[in-house]
């Protein structure tokens, strides 16, 4: 009965420290590029793409199934990484802009 409380105790606790944990990261679209290839996050972590271009964008996460459909100059879309993996970030529009967010 004991052991079983502390464990809950340790569950909570944990769960409360990983949210605190939490970072929030900012990638930038510009020239119609992303301003990085690559970026590593952790599990639980979010990442606003900012559009800081004069064109639209289309954020598109085809492992996530995430389409975050067209994305207006000056607006940006926050994504939050729930689980671990190479995830290939590309913009619907333009066909050369790619890049990858790996969550540890
Ligand atoms: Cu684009």
């Amino acid at each position: 009965m004991v052991r079983l409380f502390a464990f809950c105790i340790c569950s909570v606790l944990g769960g409360s420290l990983a949210v605190l944990a939490a970072e929030h990261h900012t990638v930038s679209q510009k020239g119609k590029a992303f301003d990085r290839d690559e970026i590593v996050v952790a599990v639980g972590d979010s990442i606003e793409f900012m559009n800081d271009d004069r064109v639209k964008h289309n954020i598109q996460i085809r492992d996530l199934g995430y389409n975050g459909g067209i994305q207006q100059p000056g607006s940006g879309s926050v994504l939050t990484f729930d689980e671990h993996g190479r995830f290939k970030v590309r913009c619907g529009i333009h066909a050369k802009m790619k890049m990858t967010v790996v969550v540890e």
